[in-house]
């Protein structure tokens, strides 16, 4: 980890790995000699409702006790064309594997702000300006919204992580889309064009390139003794009786390369675009490997992670062992 503060906005649609991701960064937050600090949590919209995720974003905080890491709720729909699924949905209609859980109003919950999610991204870049990071493992609609609303938020960000888009035309969501990008192909293109901050992208191929060892999330993180490991496991209980062979970790990628940059082990810096057109490949990250383009440099791609490092980020987010780079 480097010694210089660093505060975090997570834009997240939560989802089991969207709030893996968040509990890592929490831990982080709460390490006193971690320079990590959550100044805020948007909800966006994705693998289920903007307001489904703003109460699976309370449950994931209130699992941990968190109870001051305000959340917003930001942009309710794509910016032009209304998504539809393609591919079944992959965390169940509530964004949290339907399962039974007490009900929960996000709204009365002590961390809800009812400032809007567009507008807190824009106040928190002013509030810290220059310092600020973006944690983005949704669609990026509430970035393309707060750069369009405010364009100086756009120089304002210290950089933005983002899991989405893909290196080799390989899909998730349609035949040569990843699903942030494929939710909302518009925003993605925006925040690429936009945002003159570094742009770190963890591509869907290289988290399937890094799929984990599905007997290490079941037995050694799903075997924890912790609320988030009971919690994630009754979120992924379905996903984890239909894939069988290997887990394979998203947003969680993205967070560990936010809070410990060593986890990075290779990436190539190219001018990015997103395609927005195209009969087969709306959605896809369009990536100017020659330079044809003749366009700045603007997304670093990560193409290798150190895996053990972000598994033990993992393990210490959900409440096993206190990670620090020397152990
Ligand atoms: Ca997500």
């Amino acid at each position: 980890m480097t010694n210089k503060q660093q505060f975090i906005l997570i834009d997240c649609d939560t989802g089991s790995d969207d709030a893996l991701a968040i509990w890592m960064t929490i831990a982080a937050h709460r390490d006193p000699s971690s320079p990590v600090k959550i100044v805020g949590i948007v909800c966006a919209h994705g693998n289920t409702t903007t307001e489904n995720v703003a109460t699976n974003v309370i449950r994931t905080l209130h699992a941990v006790e968190e109870y001051e890491i305000p959340v917003f709720v930001g942009a309710q729909q794509p910016l032009v064309h209304p998504y539809t699924h393609q591919v079944e949905l992959f965390h169940g209609s509530d964004g949290f594997g339907d399962n039974d859980f007490p009900p929960l109003s996000y709204k009365e919950a002590s961390n809800f702000s009812d400032e809007h999610g567009v507008l807190a991204m824009c106040r928190l870049a002013k509030e810290y300006d220059g310092k600020l990071t973006i944690l983005a493992l949704a669609a990026h609609t509430n970035l393309a919204m707060a750069a369009r609303l405010d364009p100086s938020i756009c120089n304002r960000l210290e950089a933005i992580y983002t899991m989405g888009g893909n290196v080799e035309g390989e899909g998730n969501a349609t035949v040569s889309a990843e699903f942030n990008f494929a939710v909302d192909p518009e925003a993605a293109f925006i925040t690429l064009s936009a945002f003159s901050c570094p742009i770190y992208v963890v591509p869907w191929e290289v988290t399937a390139k890094h799929a984990i060892a599905y007997e290490w999330r079941v037995k050694v993180l799903g075997g924890l003794d912790t609320p988030q490991a009971q919690l994630l496991n009754a979120v992924e209980r379905k996903i984890l009786e239909k894939y069988t062979d290997n887990w394979i970790a998203c947003d969680q990628f993205a967070a560990a390369a936010a809070i410990e940059p060593k986890i990075v082990k290779k990436s190539i810096t190219r001018h990015c675009t997103v395609e927005l057109g195209g009969n087969w490949t709306r959605g896809l990250m369009v990536i100017d490997k020659m330079g044809i383009l003749k366009k700045p440099e603007n997304v670093t791609i990560i193409t290798e992670l150190d895996e053990e490092l972000s598994k033990r980020i993992m393990l210490w987010g959900a409440g096993g062992k206190h990670y620090t780079a020397e152990n």
